[in-house]
């Protein structure tokens, strides 16, 4: 019988939700990096085949809020969590059970939905290794199922989806198997890529003061010309990230159209531009991005 739902990938910030949701979809809908709060907005990946439809939602990391941005990241996590069907608990189980995993474990006891652990990065550590997470994460919480996975290697993901099944209760077809694989739009999925070069080649707070948005997008018969523009939330990130003689945007930039072309599956013409938010017109788009119009 065909059976479709809503499910939520919900963890700490960098444990892989976003690496496991593009394996998944088997396409990058989703920007990864190695630096915490990668992820802001909960995007959807539908997963479709014969006799199911899954609708997946990656949302930000859950953590101890030091920023504004932070709060925001947070709301938007637990808003999720109350409208989804079933929960994908996902940590890194080659890092100890911390106070951040137990923070997030406090919020799934007050709603009546099954949560499956996933222990992922597997491919970090031994068999034993695994077993012992398992028993460890048993006594903290009633799970429905734990399932090890890599989401990189892609190791038992397909188990995962078997898994996930016996939990969906709905038979209605959400969306066309024809319909794309996310609900992100072209601009946002181009401004992301930018933003995941700029997270790889800054440090420390650069990533988290940035924000990008695609200003043009201009299909030629040859080439498509986008042009992207980086806000930052005060002038001295800015000088960063133009780098001396604007090296590290010519980097940001070369890095981000190998990935956009990618995408698009089209020659793209790149041209990205530096602001500060005052220096921008829709000042009120990037305040709220920075949480600073949901949260006070
Ligand atoms: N070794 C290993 N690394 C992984 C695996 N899954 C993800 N990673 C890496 O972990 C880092 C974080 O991955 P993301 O997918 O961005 O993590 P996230 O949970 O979405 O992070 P936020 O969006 O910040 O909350 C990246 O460097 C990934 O390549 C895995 O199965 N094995
Ligand atoms: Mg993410």
């Amino acid at each position: 019988m065909f059976k479709s739902g809503f499910v939520a990938i919900v963890g700490r910030p960098n444990v892989g939700k976003s690496t496991l949701l593009n394996t998944i979809i088997g396409e990058k809908i989703a920007i990864t990096s190695n630096k915490p709060q990668t992820t802001r907005n909960n995007s959807q990946g539908i997963y479709n085949d014969e006799d199911s439809q899954i609708i997946f939602i990656d949302t930000p990391g859950i953590h101890k809020p030091k920023y504004k941005l932070g709060k925001y990241l947070n709301k938007q996590a637990y808003f999720m969590i109350e409208d989804v069907d079933i929960i994908l608990f996902i940590i890194d189980a080659s890092e100890k059970l911390g106070n951040g995993d137990k923070f997030v474990i406090e919020r799934f006891k007050s709603i009546n939905k099954p949560v499956i652990l996933i222990l992922n990065k597997i491919d970090k550590l031994s068999k034993e290794a695994i077993l012992e997470k398992i028993i460890e994460y048993k006594n903290l919480y009633d799970f429905v199922e734990i399932v090890p996975v890599s989401a990189l290697k892609n190791n038992n993901v397909e188990r995962l989806i078997k898994v996930i099944k016996n939990y969906l209760k709905d038979t209605i077809k959400y969306f066309n198997n024809k319909s794309k694989a996310t609900n992100n739009t072209n601009e946002f999925i181009i401004s992301e890529l930018v933003r995941e070069k700029i997270l790889d080649l800054t440090d420390e707070e650069v990533p988290h003061a940035v924000m990008c948005a695609v200003e043009k997008i201009e299909e030629k018969e040859n080439i498509i010309e986008i042009n992207v523009l980086i806000v930052v939330d005060r002038d001295n990130l800015k000088k960063i990230i133009i780098g001396k003689q604007g090296s590290m945007l010519k980097e940001i930039g070369s890095r981000a159209r190998i990935d956009i072309e990618k995408f698009l599956k089209k020659k793209v013409f790149l041209s990205i531009y530096v602001k500060t938010i005052d220096q921008w017109r829709d000042k009120e788009k990037i305040l709220t991005e920075f949480g600073y119009n949901t949260i006070n």
